[in-house]
């Protein structure tokens, strides 16, 4: 009788859940690692990028300078007008990745089911969780104690019932947060908040929306689909689901595309190849030691080429096997850049290599299905 109760119990509360994801997300996740590794730091405005005489852009900034404007992605140059006092350190890559592959260690002790999405961020499903722990909420808070006992850092999380809430809800009291969506209450913790909120809603589309007068999700969520795909194309209809909490995909560890890569914006612009190609050098042996050290695979090579006038394109080749050294990645990448791009005609203002598609070397033989990877050419 008791057995019974208990699973009759539990099959409510799962029942309350169609599914349990969790999404983590580091806070200021460069600059607390620099903060926590350098005591001098600490409580002061950080800006994670480089030399602010430099021609870079910031990469991230603690939330001390985050209070004199200073964001991800502005120029340094810019940085340092908001905020004088604030002290520039360049970015320490290695570091950054060492943390990353702890926390996300961490984070597989609660499920198989765990996809990284880039160094600093992951979602989980735990709706079977490894140690049959039934609440995701408590989930989440353990998730962040052992992060912040294995790192001494924070990160925030967000829990819900699909992928895109738990995102929102994981930004929602940044830093150090926990926000939970629970099941039934969607629409009342999206209809309020700014489109702005909306993973890949930038200032661009945020611009259009507020001009055809939709402010917040609840607005957004009201619009006519027509109206939207018209104005945004196909932008328009996942704005449409995202804004009525509306997200099917599952948490695939395996089959979603990452990517390692690399890009560096240059002192002087160059029309100088040689120089290119020992940058692409660089980069290629950088990224190949990355994907040994972290077990993943791909086929896929991606340049990008920031022209002087901040045009910016990408040339990809797929190869049919995996490359086997970083000569080869090398040797793709220098032929996209001379066939594919105006380089050493036209001067270059930044410069980056990647791979693309990656897959974990591990998680794929736990598939089993050797075969759909050999189609593709990649050896387990
Ligand atoms: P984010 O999670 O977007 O930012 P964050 O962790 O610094 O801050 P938050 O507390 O708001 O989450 O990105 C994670 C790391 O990725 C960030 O520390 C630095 C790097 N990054 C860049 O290099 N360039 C960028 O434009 C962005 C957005 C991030
Ligand atoms: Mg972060």
């Amino acid at each position: 009788m008791r057995a019974r109760s208990k699973s009759a119990r539990s099959e409510k509360d799962a029942g309350r859940w169609t599914k349990k994801i969790i999404h983590v997300d580091m806070d200021a996740f460069f600059a607390a690692v620099e903060q926590r590794d350098h005591a001098e730091l600490r409580a002061k405005p950080v800006v994670v990028g480089g030399d602010p005489r430099s021609r870079g852009v910031v990469s991230t900034c603690s939330y001390e300078a985050r209070k004199f404007g200073i964001r991800s992605a502005m120029p340094l140059s810019q940085a340092y007008r908001l905020c004088r006092h604030a002290v520039f350190v360049k970015p320490r890559f290695e570091v950054y990745r060492e943390v990353s592959c702890r926390v996300m260690n961490l984070l597989r002790q609660h499920t198989d089911l765990v996809e990284s999405v880039s160094l600093d961020e992951a979602y989980l499903d735990v709706s079977r969780h490894r140690f049959g722990i039934e609440d995701p909420v408590l989930i989440a808070a353990l998730i962040k104690q052992n992060i912040l006992a294995a790192t001494r850092l924070t990160a925030s999380a967000g829990v819900a019932g699909s992928m895109f809430l738990a995102k929102v809800a994981s930004d929602y009291q940044k830093p150090d947060g926990l926000t939970v969506v629970r099941p039934g209450t969607e629409n009342d913790f999206l209809n309020p908040l700014p489109v702005r909120k909306i993973p890949g809603v930038g200032p661009v589309i945020e611009k259009k929306l507020l001009g055809m007068g939709y402010a917040t999700c609840g607005e957004l969520a009201a619009a006519p689909l027509r109206r939207l795909t018209a104005e945004l194309g196909r932008h328009g209809e996942y704005l449409s689901r995202a804004a009525r909490g509306l997200d099917e995909r599952e948490v695939s560890p395996w089959t979603e595309p990452k990517q390692s890569s690399l890009e560096e914006t240059f002192d002087k612009d160059t029309r100088d190849l040689e120089f290119l190609r020992g940058r692409l050098r660089a980069y290629a042996e950088e990224i190949y030691e990355d994907l040994l050290k972290t077990g993943r695979v791909g086929r896929t090579i991606v340049l990008k080429v920031k022209y002087a006038d901040f045009r910016l394109i990408t040339r990809s080749q797929t190869l049919t096997r995996e490359p086997a050294c970083s000569e080869e990645i090398y040797r793709v990448a220098a032929a996209l850049l001379e066939e594919k791009t105006r380089a050493g005609k036209d001067a270059v203002r930044l410069l980056g290599l990647g791979i693309a598609g990656l897959v974990n070397r591990e998680e794929i033989r736990t598939l089993k299905t050797p075969d759909m990877f050999a189609s593709q050419g990649i050896l387990l």
